[in-house]
């Protein structure tokens, strides 16, 4: 059996998604997600030009060795654009061998731990009460974990605020918008929405909070101490980790759970955190760090350590990533929690999927390979609109982390 065709859909039904697609010489084909926020051609280009002709005539089913040869052959390793091209590949293949064996991929990485993956929701408002509202409805549907961002007085536009409720795209079209950021006004404002939050919720819902990078590491210590009244689930990024050892500051005081990893793209990315013990969730994801067969290694190395997995699950992270983080999460043992943005109609239209949301978390049948497809007719009248995460500025005009 051999690869004898690899097609890289673009298509922006209402946001742009890169998709590859693996067709084989004997006709079974599998998907793969490739799309990387805001830089979505690079990994075009980069599958286009560097990756597809070497692959055309190659074994599919040998997953292993094709990792090994796009991450070692490439001689220069890791990096968001290489390992989201390596991932969509690897995710495609794994599709293919789901589908050759009439199995779901679940199946093929050790069969079912868990019913269905907990997710957890996003509840945001514009201002404090609008963010309890939101919060109560996502209670409402059924949703057990609940992350939670609100609008902060002082500032035009906070992160994790969209224009509509129910549906934060943060991505915009035409060149990067520009946000202000206040450290001082967040972290003042942070503890009373989530005071009000538990307050209304009651003890039993699992509150999530996303600091998005904005923070040092000493201004997340405060965070997290001051918001241990309210029991969260997890602070998200509380704080950039190109320097791994930051999180030890943060670690040292406060017992709020600390979630990590979005941006990773390599089990390189998250050693020392998982090793030290120093964050209690990763969330490297199969899109943007070299597919299942990478993050099945951050996995396991993690479950040494009790870490568990909290994947990315926004809106950019395309159906065909969700499919696959719906059959990894049936499987690891070490599982803890996964994000969900639900998807626009019309983007669940192109991507057509089995897995679905039930009573808090994601389901799905035992249905061959990732359990998802696309239509490229539909695909393919939704041309690519460039569009980019906004950057973010402190008051005095320097650039700061969005
Ligand atoms: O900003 O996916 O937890 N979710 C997030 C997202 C990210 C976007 C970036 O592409 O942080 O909203
Ligand atoms: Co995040």
């Amino acid at each position: 059996m051999k690869i004898e065709r690899i097609d890289i859909i673009v298509t922006c039904p209402g946001r742009n998604f890169v998709t590859v697609k693996v067709v084989t010489s004997d006709g079974v084909h599998g998907l793969g997600d490739a799309t990387l926020n805001g830089r979505e051609l690079a990994v075009h280009a980069y599958l286009q030009e560097h990756v597809v002709p070497c692959l055309i005539g190659r074994d599919p089913r040998n997953i292993e060795d094709i990792w090994q040869y796009l991450y070692r052959g490439a001689y220069w390793r890791r990096g968001p654009v290489t390992m989201t091209a390596i991932a969509a590949i690897d995710m495609a293949l794994w599709d293919i061998k789901g589908k050759l064996a009439d199995m779901p991929v679940y199946q093929l990485l050790g069969g079912k731990s868990r019913d269905g993956l907990m997710v957890y929701g996003h509840a945001n408002g514009r201002d404090h009460a609008e963010a309890v509202d939101a919060v109560l409805k996502h209670q409402e549907e059924g949703y057990k974990a609940i992350r939670v961002q609100s609008g902060v007085p002082g500032l035009e536009k906070t992160y994790g605020v969209g224009k509509t409720q129910g549906y934060y795209e943060p991505a915009e079209k035409g060149l990067p918008p520009e946000e202000p950021w206040d450290t001082a006004l967040y972290l003042r404002h942070t503890p009373e929405l989530f005071r009000k939050v538990r307050e209304a919720v009651g003890p039993d819902a699992h509150l999530l909070h996303d600091a998005h990078h904005r923070l040092t590491p000493i201004e997340a210590a405060q965070l997290g101490k001051s918001l241990e009244p309210y029991r969260l689930f997890w602070i998200e990024d509380a704080t950039p980790a190109e320097n791994q050892e930051s999180f030890r500051l943060i670690r040292q005081h406060t017992t709020t759970p600390l979630a990590v990893g979005e941006v990773f793209n390599a089990i390189w990315d998250c050693n020392q955190l998982i090793r030290e013990q120093l964050v209690d969730y990763i969330r490297a994801t199969i899109v943007h760090a070299g597919g299942i067969t990478h993050v099945r290694r951050i996995a396991d190395y993690a479950a040494m350590y009790q870490v568990r997995t909290g994947f990315h699950g926004a809106t950019d992270l395309s159906p065909v990533c969700m499919a696959a983080a719906v059959n990894f999460g049936l499987w690891v043992p070490n599982f803890g929690i996964q994000e969900l943005m639900p998807h626009s109609p019309l983007t669940d239209a192109v991507f057509p999927h089995n897995y679905r949301f039930e009573q808090g978390y994601l389901v799905m049948d035992e249905v061959p390979g990732l359990g998802v497809e696309i239509d490229e007719t539909l695909a393919a009248q939704y041309p690519y609109e460039r569009a980019y995460l906004p950057v973010a500025r402190l008051r005095d005009g320097s650039m700061w982390n969005w």
